[in-house]
């Protein structure tokens, strides 16, 4: 199931002639990057931590009954978060932004992240939805007082707070409610975008999974970029089947020259 240029050239004219335009991705946009995603085994697991289930150990339950090893844990993906840099799928993403808000409005494109990493900034991206949070932001249990993880000392685990609290990420674990700020902002775009494109996610985590739909329903076109073939492929009125750090440069050089207008991505 591999895309064909056409399919790469009629998205490229739904991008050019659309309005508002919202973008979901999930962890494999961070692949190419050498991030390990959550449900397919990488070669980049580290052998420590490739026989722990993430949908284990990314629960409020892992981190009151062994709040040390779930430290470790995020400890260890920060760890790999800074030793890698942006791929060209994100870069290519930070370009669709400026490109579209320039072209038409600051509105005109809305990126909702599940990823968790930060690369999506790190390549440039500004509107930026971080619906499942952030690893580079920790909280006092006690206090919900906030602190960057550079703040942090990692030298025993658990991290404790000054006001003897333990310090967590600010990451929505499995059963938790997503940020209110960040449900707010997705509903409003899912209810204007005229294009919704869903890019490297496995579409089984909820309410994400769900996004899809209720852009449909609401008349938008919808899309999906991803290696493999997901429970919304069906749905979809395009599925393209590929590496999202192949595909997306690709589209986006088709947008430029389709709409013949200055080099995507030039500042
Ligand atoms: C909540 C932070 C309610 C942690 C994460 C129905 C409605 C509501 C909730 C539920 C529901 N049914 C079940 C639930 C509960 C649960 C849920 O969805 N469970 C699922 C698994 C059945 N949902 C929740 O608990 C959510 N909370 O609903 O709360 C509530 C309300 C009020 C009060 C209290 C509670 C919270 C969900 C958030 C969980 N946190 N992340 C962390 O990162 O440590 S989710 C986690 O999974 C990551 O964010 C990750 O991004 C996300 C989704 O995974 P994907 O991104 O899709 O990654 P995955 O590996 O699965 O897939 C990668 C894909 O990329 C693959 O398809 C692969 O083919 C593709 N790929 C690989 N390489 C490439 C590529 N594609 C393109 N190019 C490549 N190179």
């Amino acid at each position: 199931m591999a895309h064909s240029p056409s399919d790469l050239d009629q998205l490229a004219e739904w991008i050019v002639g659309s309005s508002n335009v919202v973008i979901l991705t999930g962890a494999g946009v961070s692949a190419e990057s050498g991030l390990a995603t959550f449900r397919d085994p990488s070669e980049h697991a580290d052998a420590l931590w490739s026989k722990y289930d993430p949908m284990e150990l990314a629960t409020a339950g892992a981190f009151e009954r062994d709040p040390e090893l779930v430290t470790r844990w995020y400890h260890w993906r920060f760890t790999r978060v800074s030793e890698v840099e942006p791929n060209p799928g994100h870069f290519a993403l930070a370009g669709l932004e400026r490109w579209l808000t320039e072209q038409r409005s600051p509105e005109a494109f809305t990126m909702v992240t599940q990823n968790i990493d930060g690369l999506h900034q790190r390549a440039g991206s500004k509107r930026v939805v971080e619906l499942h949070g952030t690893i580079h932001t920790w909280r006092c249990t006690k206090t919900g007082q906030e602190a960057p993880l550079s703040e942090l000392s990692f030298e025993s685990f658990p991290v404790t707070s000054t006001r003897g609290g333990l310090m967590r990420p600010c990451i929505v674990w499995f059963g938790e409610a997503l940020p209110d700020q960040a449900l707010a902002l997705t509903g409003t775009a899912l209810e204007r975008c005229d294009l919704f494109v869903s890019i490297g996610t496995s579409a089984t985590v909820q309410p994400a999974a769900s996004f899809v739909q209720i852009a449909k329903q609401q008349g938008a076109k919808t899309v999906e970029i991803n290696r493999d073939a997901t429970p919304i492929t069906d749905d979809v009125d395009m599925a393209l089947a590929g590496a999202s750090g192949e595909v997306l440069p690709d589209l986006l050089s088709r947008v430029q020259s389709l709409a013949g207008d200055r080099k995507i991505g030039d500042t």
